[in-house]
């Protein structure tokens, strides 16, 4: 007899305009120094690019991560308990979320939301196939804009938010907690937040993660400016900026560059940008913190900081926070 056929996993869809991107866009390269959301990195060709990353020798983020998640999986799923619902912030590939899915009591739905809408779909089918008696929902959004949840089957004991790789660094200190405060809300009454967040350290080290050897973070980097062609009518010569990441101790953060090698003109949309020799576009922050900082930032959207787990190296952290 064949096996039952696993559905496809129906997508929630939030479309983000594309006139309130170009806009956005528009706006950043105004300013002085010019600046570009780095949410603009992840078309599919990024997302893949991102994945390279997590692979570098250099990159120490993502098996530091997974490798506290494998160290302490038995007390993690104690914490979450059975029947949650586990909502992601920027899944990607949900790589990390394979060992909650394999190890979690009776998981009600799990929920990945995402910008980069073909990836995630990929990901979401891979996992439905992965875990049969999983309900995967996945939701293609903006989860910096007001978007909904879709509604699990089976109704969840609790809300777990997941936001694992750091990417709350990604955001300047205010709109990270502006969006710690979305993740309370969306964790409900008796919720809990699990997320990753790196930690500050050597700055040769934080240098050297975000300016490999084999040159994937400045492919990664530069597709921006790929995308922004593609979709944005602009004309950036790709061979005219060079990708830089910098660590700034204070506050505290790495920030990622495009250098503009010449004086040259760029047009986006109709419009012009002028770039000196050596001006530069921001694409990235990706902010660093203490446990004290972190706990501070979780404690002013309605969290408090239940468990901490850090590697030996104390180079990253991963942290279970309850709705106060
Ligand atoms: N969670 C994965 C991937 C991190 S990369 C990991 O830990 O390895 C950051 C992810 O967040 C990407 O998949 C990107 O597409 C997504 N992302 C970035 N900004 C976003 C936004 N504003 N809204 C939704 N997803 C976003
Ligand atoms: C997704 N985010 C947490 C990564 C980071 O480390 O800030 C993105 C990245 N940028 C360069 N390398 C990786």
């Amino acid at each position: 007899m064949s096996e039952p056929a696993i559905p496809t996993p129906e997508l929630t869809e939030q479309d983000g305009s594309k006139a309130d991107d170009l806009a956005e866009i528009l706006q950043g390269l105004r300013q002085s120094p010019k600046v570009l959301s780095p949410k603009f990195f992840y078309d599919e060709v990024g997302s893949q690019l991102f994945e390279k990353i997590t692979e570098l020798p250099e990159y120490y983020l993502t098996r530091t991560e997974l490798s506290i998640m494998r160290k302490h999986i038995g007390e993690i799923v104690n914490l979450i308990g059975p029947h949650a619902s586990l909502i992601e912030f920027g899944s990607g590939s949900s790589m990390k979320t394979r060992i909650l899915l394999e190890h979690l009591d009776r998981l009600a739905a799990y929920v990945p939301v995402d910008i980069s809408r073909d990836h995630l779909v990929a990901a979401a089918e891979a996992l439905a196939l992965e875990f049969p008696h999983i309900e995967v929902l996945p939701v293609a959004a903006d989860f910096t804009q007001p978007f909904d949840l879709p509604q699990p089957g089976v109704m969840p004991l609790r809300n777990i938010v997941y936001f694992p790789g750091s990417t709350i660094g990604n955001f300047s200190p205010g709109a990270a907690q502006a969006l710690l405060e979305v993740m309370y809300q969306e964790a409900k009454e008796g919720g809990a937040l699990l997320i990753g967040v790196d930690l500050k350290k050597d700055k040769t080290i934080l240098e050297r993660a975000y300016n490999d050897g084999a040159g994937v973070t400045a492919r990664f980097n530069l597709n921006m400016l790929r995308r922004l062609n593609n979709e944005f009518s602009a004309n950036f010569d790709l061979s005219r900026f060079e990708h830089r990441a910098v660590y700034q101790e204070s506050p505290g953060r790495i920030e990622m560059h495009l250098v503009s090698t010449c004086s040259q003109t760029v047009r986006v949309a109709g419009k012009d940008f002028h770039f000196e020799e050596n001006d530069f576009i921001r694409t990235e922050c990706s902010h660093k913190y203490t446990l004290e900082e972190f706990a501070e930032m979780a404690r002013r959207a309605g969290f408090v900081v239940h468990t901490v787990w850090i590697d030996p190296e104390r180079l990253f952290s991963v942290q279970y926070c309850l709705r106060e």
